[in-house]
């Protein structure tokens, strides 16, 4: 291949560099980032971790090209506080944004509009959730908060706000192809950010998948009918697949066959599927009738005899069939981005990284959602390729996390990483150095509560061996869980004398840690009173309002 003329300025300036002893060495060649990302996406549910649940050829693709991570996890399960955190390199107690609830600060500093200042290109295309526009993007196309699966809106840069015909994920892939295609400046190296709504909630799947996934069976969990013994946190959260997921919105069962059939929970539940479902158009529409018709039928007739425990688990097929048949469609189109990479000659030079937001539960626990500490939602899916730096089929089980991303890629480009950024590059694991990486445990906290699926806040201290968990607000309690032992995470043996020595070693680990990233019980304070001082204000979706109520009202006494 020919070599570009900028390749033979970056390698001189990289020598330059070197013999005047700069601490920072410029790559050659400054590769292209391809940052991958969906939403909701349980490891579980990807081939090349072993899914006993689907199969997904491209996705593995990465992982045979590069590697795998079997310990990747996030700072705090849930969405937008991910996408921050992923962005800004720190936790969400220092960049802010803690909870899907309030807008991401835009003064934060953020990787890609550094590697923008550095001569990348950039681009961002798909759900970002963050209540504003990103920053340091050369072009963006990004669904407005959640977005829908069918015929979408997006907010663009350039063109306003535009709603696209088709399948979200489909559409995504689209504009993706459509920007390196067209826009790409195969001069500069570029970053570009591929973002997919799926498979998040109501998990809406692609026309050309139901036929074959709303037939289709899938193994339990062991956990399903977790009973929470010795975890009060897990035992109050709303996200039970039997008692919380909605039979309209999330299982398809049309709200005309609800009222018929005398089933609650009607007037949310007909909104939640008027907003998914009822934005198909009718050809759109006469495809998922063909498929979830019968479904419903069926149901109708069984309904009257099925047993509590039949319930949960015609629920939770019910659930399994959508969620991976969204999958479907974010592996083909990871497939038509890999293949378009191929032609295009940009693999060689790319780092290609797929992940998601945070994992989920599919039943484990007898759960869906995330938000807790527990490996299905603390754990994230990790593949990362770039070939001749990482070896193709590689597998680490080194704890890292999405706090990790900004540095690693900062570091990649030869682009300095702001001193206050709270990661560690990843390239010495990616390149197998592991004399140069040395992490023996992560920090954990999430906030959201009171609030949608009532997981109360909690911060924790993990290592490949243990978890303690701080359930602070609005119960107040610690947890133990020997991860080797009891891998399912179902006994809290914080009170077990067995483990004194353990508990009271973790415990100091734990503050240790707490004071290296700055997080503090006045931090925790403050963002409950400001989180509470709005919803009371302002309400807030799905939380337990008799809950809520209480608190307020405990509070106005203190
Ligand atoms: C929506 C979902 C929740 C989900 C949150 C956060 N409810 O509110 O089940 O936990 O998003 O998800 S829904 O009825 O509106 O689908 S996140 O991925 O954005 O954090
Ligand atoms: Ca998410």
């Amino acid at each position: 291949m020919k070599r570009p003329f900028w390749y033979l300025i970056f390698g001189l300036a990289g020598l330059l560099a070197l013999s005047c002893g700069s601490e920072k060495e410029v790559p050659a060649r400054r590769p292209n980032i391809v940052f991958i990302m969906a939403d909701d996406h349980a490891y579980q549910a990807i081939s090349a971790y072993g899914s006993h649940l689907i199969q997904t050829p491209n996705i593995d693709r990465i992982a045979a090209m590069g590697m795998l991570f079997t310990n990747a996890s996030v700072t705090n399960s849930i969405c937008a506080p991910s996408r921050a955190t992923i962005l800004t390199g720190k936790h969400s107690h220092l960049n802010g944004k803690i909870d899907n609830h309030f807008p991401f600060d835009s003064t934060n500093v953020t990787f890609p509009q550094l590697l923008q200042k550095a001569g990348y290109q950039t681009a961002m295309f798909g759900k970002l959730h963050f209540g504003n526009n990103p920053r340091g993007f050369d072009q963006f196309k990004i669904l407005p908060g959640q977005g829908a699966y069918y015929n979408p809106e997006f907010i663009t840069k350039n063109e306003g706000k535009v709603t696209v015909p088709g399948y979200v994920t489909d559409v995504v892939t689209d504009m993706t192809l459509d920007w390196l295609e067209k826009e790409r400046n195969p001069d500069e190296p570029f970053l570009l950010m591929y973002l997919h709504k799926a498979p998040h909630r109501s998990w809406l799947m692609a026309e050309r998948h139901m036929a074959d996934y709303t037939t289709r069976t899938f193994p339990e969990p062991a956990t399903l009918f977790d009973d929470y013994a010795t975890r009060p946190a897990a035992a109050v959260a709303e996200m039970s697949v039997r008692r919380h997921m909605n039979w309209s919105g999330d299982n398809k069962i049309y709200p005309r066959v609800m009222k018929e059939m005398g089933l609650a929970e009607i007037g949310i539940d007909t909104l939640r599927f008027n907003f998914s479902v009822g934005r198909m158009d009718a050809e759109q529409r006469a495809t998922f009738d063909k498929y979830y018709g019968p479904i419903n039928e069926a149901f109708r007739a069984a309904y009257p005899n099925m047993t509590e425990e039949e319930i949960m688990k015609w629920k939770y097929q019910r659930y399994l069939q959508d969620y991976l048949g969204t999958i479907q469609a974010v592996d083909e189109n990871v497939g038509r981005l890999l293949d378009y990479l191929e032609a295009n000659n940009l693999m060689e030079n790319t780092i290609i990284v797929y992940t998601s937001d945070q994992g989920f539960y599919l039943g484990e626990h007898g759960w869906f959602d995330k938000r807790f500490v527990y490996d299905e939602s603390f754990k994230t899916p990790l593949l990362v390729s770039w070939p001749g730096q990482v070896a193709p089929g590689s597998t680490s089980d080194e704890m890292v996390q999405n706090l990790d991303f900004a540095q690693t890629f900062l570091d990649a480009a030869g682009v300095a990483q702001p001193g206050d950024m709270q990661g560690e590059s990843l390239l010495p694991v990616l390149t197998g150095k592991l004399e140069d990486w040395n992490r023996e445990a992560v920090y954990y906290h999430y906030y959201e509560y009171p609030a949608e699926h009532m997981v109360n806040r909690h911060y924790a201290i993990v290592t490949k061996d243990y978890k303690l968990i701080h359930y602070y607000f609005d119960l107040d309690y610690w947890e133990l869980i020997d991860r080797k032992k009891d891998p399912q995470e179902r006994h809290n043996v914080y009170d077990d004398p067995a483990y004194a020595d353990v508990q009271e070693r973790l415990h100091r680990e734990l503050e240790q840690l707490r004071e290296k990233y700055g997080d503090s019980d006045s931090l925790n304070r403050h963002y409950i009173d400001v989180f509470l001082d709005d919803v009371e204000r302002d309400g807030i979706f799905g939380v337990n309002q008799a809950r809520l109520d209480e608190i307020l009202a405990k509070r106005k006494k203190e």
